[in-house]
């Protein structure tokens, strides 16, 4: 999943690589007509960015799951061919705030739009085009007119509508604004994802690759290994019970006392929090049986990500609505 080598200075900055490793990893595949930049992902929530940043990456690098406001952190998701590298920026759903936290991500996904190349605006087939992509058509005019940022209509889930339903979607997006290009894909069905590449590659500046090829994402591991236990616990709660859950790494430790020639195994120690002591029962189940089951999910996903065996010890804790609180929110990373 993340590169075995990333690159230290890449991590958390927007500025890509260091020029030298840039220069390393263009000797083997750029040109002088090479292209490589950002592409940003914005929608409402659910629309399908993370999902399609998947798709387009090849390989997991941002969480999904069918309820609204998944994605809280703008993602990076690289995808290296012979003549471009576009990087990914999935980003949270822009809505209407009704917390701090709603309020932050927002202004993440605002922030996040001023330093990309090209934008990539997901609309779901099969929701009709209402007030929500309205409002934030309206931010993009205005993006395009003060950066002149290209702005791609990515029309998601082509899968679940039949064409003429499809064919009146893509001319109800085509008149919403000023886009570069409109495209449909479908990336669970794997149907034009290629051609949305080659439309956002296309966008990117002429430049050498940002980051060495093999690179999938630039998320620390800790990060990752958050993201994939929040996937596990978001599967199946209900209400408002998703959006009370954060998830902290505290620990990534090889695990001591280990047998002479044992395989490495590592002590992952991860706090979950939620907002009350009731969904603390609902996260932790009947004798335990839900986190057990959180954590076997999200164990496999680490396993692969890290790539050794892992003793994966989850702790459930309540942070009194700190989905409102400052202090809270900052601490949980926001
Ligand atoms: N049928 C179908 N479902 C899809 C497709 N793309 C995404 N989905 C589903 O739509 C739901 C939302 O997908 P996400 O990729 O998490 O959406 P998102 O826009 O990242 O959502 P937020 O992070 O909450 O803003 C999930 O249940 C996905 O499986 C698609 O091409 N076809
Ligand atoms: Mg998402």
């Amino acid at each position: 999943m993340t590169d075995p080598d990333p690159i230290p200075t890449a991590k958390g900055t927007s500025g890509g690589a260091t020029e030298g490793t840039a220069q390393e990893a263009a000797a083997g595949t750029a040109g002088a007509a090479y292209r490589a930049g950002f592409a940003c992902l914005v929608g409402r929530p659910n629309a399908g960015k993370s999902t399609l940043t998947n798709a387009l990456v090849g390989h997991k690098v941002a969480i999904t799951s069918a309820k609204p406001q998944t994605t809280r952190h703008a993602v990076r998701g690289i995808s290296t061919t012979a003549e471009s590298q576009l990087v990914l920026v999935d980003t949270p759903g822009l809505h209407r705030p009704r917390t701090l936290l709603g309020e932050r991500l927002n202004d993440l996904v605002r922030e996040t739009l001023l330093g990309v190349d090209v934008v990539g605006f997901c609309l779901p087939a099969d929701q009709r085009v209402g007030p929500g992509d309205q409002f934030i058509a309206a931010e993009l005019a205005e993006l395009q007119r003060a950066r002149r940022t290209p702005v791609v209509a990515i029309v998601t889930k082509t899968d679940l509508v039949p064409r003429d339903r499809l064919v009146a979607q893509l001319v109800a997006v085509d008149a919403l604004g000023d886009w570069t290009a409109v495209v449909p894909c479908s990336a669970t069905g794997g149907s034009q994802v290629d051609d949305v590449r080659a439309v956002l590659a296309g966008l990117l500046p002429l430049s050498p690759p940002l980051y060495p090829e093999q690179t999938h994402t630039d998320e620390p591991d800790e990060v990752m290994v958050a993201e994939l236990v929040r996937e596990a616990a978001l599967d199946g709660v209900r209400d408002e019970l998703p959006h009370s859950l954060a998830v902290v790494v505290e620990e990534i430790v090889p695990r001591e006392g280990r047998r002479e020639g044992a395989a490495p195994m590592l002590d992952v120690r991860v706090s979950i929090y939620v907002e009350r002591d009731s969904q603390k029962a609902i996260v932790i189940g009947k004798g335990g049986a839900r986190l057990r089951a959180v954590g076997a999910t999200a164990r496999t996903g680490i396993e692969a990500l890290l790539g050794v065996k892992v003793f994966l010890d989850l702790h459930v804790k309540v942070a009194k609505d700190w989905q409102r609180d400052p202090k809270a929110l900052t601490r949980l990373g926001f």
